[in-house]
């Protein structure tokens, strides 16, 4: 089979990169939703390869700066957790420009590790829920303002209301179909939540951290049993945020057997708790008392952004997730948005969970 002609562009790309050993092979990887991912095999360590997407990350190149600016935070550190390396080339982005104006870079390939579709056991959530919290332990004393900011607007809630807004102001009713509808009026009930973290944030209630921004599943690596959770990847997110965003996001996408593409979407609460429990141990003391007062909103707020996200994206002919066939945000907002009903409605058994892992009952 001839390689498709983005591939061998990857493959002209990765020669640029002082790696370890000869390039062998460089095919498409993973199933990101944003970038384009190629694997490098050598004749040694692999290596991961990836054209960052830049419609979706305006400057790419802080990336690199923000993924080396951490590299240099935790070296010589004992993390207890793994995370993939920039491996800079030889130019002042650290990356490699191609002739279309796209930034091309390459990291460590974590070598022994799988991803998994769905958790399975409690022993496999709290592994997740120990891996986030060493992550954050790890940044903490990593000053956010060292870091830039690389996807401005990235969980302002509110900023993506409005852009929801403006598309709602252009769409021809034919376009509103009754699902359309029904997404539109679940969103609409929940206005007051949209503003919650925002607002805390501005009265100078909750602190800036160093946050993954994008910790969900698929970007979590699982020893090769799939057993426990040992590194963290997909770091372009890395920049300052608050805790909620982290917290909120690895809840809603691990607790979710089903998946971002199932049919229907559940709250796990079996999971739920010993991933918050083992969180709460080994994130011991870091959390202030107005952090963990608003986990439960950012638990509702998270999966709601994201479901008001994809059915923006939707609406706008899918230009900022990918997807194989027309239809799958809108069907992906209905999942996010089941999932948030799914949490309201096991409210206090949820709030129970978070007063026990962090010590408040
Ligand atoms: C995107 O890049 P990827 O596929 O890991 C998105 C996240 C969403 C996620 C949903 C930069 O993540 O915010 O939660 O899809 N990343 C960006 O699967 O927008
Ligand atoms: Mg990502």
């Amino acid at each position: 089979m001839t390689p498709a002609p983005d591939t061998e562009l990857a493959a002209a790309l990765a020669e640029r990169f002082p790696l370890a050993a000869p390039i062998v092979a460089v095919q498409p990887f993973g199933n990101g939703l944003i970038n384009r991912t190629y694997l490098v095999t050598t004749t040694g360590p692999a290596y991961i390869l990836q054209r960052l997407n830049g419609r979706v990350f305006p400057q790419p190149a802080k990336i690199l700066e923000n993924l080396d600016r951490l590299g240099r935070h935790l070296h010589g550190r004992r993390t207890g957790l793994r995370l993939p390396a920039l491996i800079p080339a030889d130019t002042a982005e650290l990356g490699v420009w191609d002739g279309g104006g796209n930034l091309w870079r390459m990291i460590e390939y974590v070598a022994n590790a799988r991803t998994r579709p769905c958790l399975e056991t409690p022993a496999q959530a709290a592994s997740v829920g120990t891996v986030l919290a060493r992550f954050h332990r790890l940044c903490a004393d990593l000053d956010p303002a060292q870091l830039a900011v690389t996807l401005p607007g990235f969980h302002v809630t509110p900023g993506y209301e409005r852009r929801l807004r403006e598309v709602l102001a252009h769409l021809e009713a034919k376009d509103r179909s009754t699902e359309v509808g029904a997404a539109l009026q679940f969103i609409e009930a929940r206005t007051d939540l949209i503003g919650v973290l925002g607002a805390a944030r501005a009265e100078g209630r909750l602190p800036l951290r160093v946050v993954h921004g994008d910790p969900k599943l698929d970007n979590i690596l699982f020893d090769e049993a799939g057993e426990r959770a040992i590194a963290l990847i997909d770091l372009d997110t890395v920049q300052p945020g608050l805790i909620h965003h982290d917290i909120g996001d690895c809840l809603r996408s691990c607790c979710n057997r089903g998946g971002e593409s199932g049919r229907d979407a559940d709250f796990d609460l079996t999971l739920c708790r010993p991933l918050l429990a083992a969180y709460a141990e080994e994130a011991a003391g870091l959390l202030a008392e107005a952090e963990i007062a608003l986990l439960f909103d950012a638990l509702r707020l998270i999966p709601l952004e994201l479901g008001l996200r994809f059915l923006t994206d939707h609406l706008e002919g899918d230009r900022y997730f990918r997807v194989r066939a027309r239809g799958e945000n809108l069907r992906k907002a209905q999942v996010q948005l089941a999932l948030v009903a799914d949490i309201e409605r096991q409210s206090d058994e949820i709030h129970q969970i978070i007063a026990k892992a962090f010590g408040g009952g």
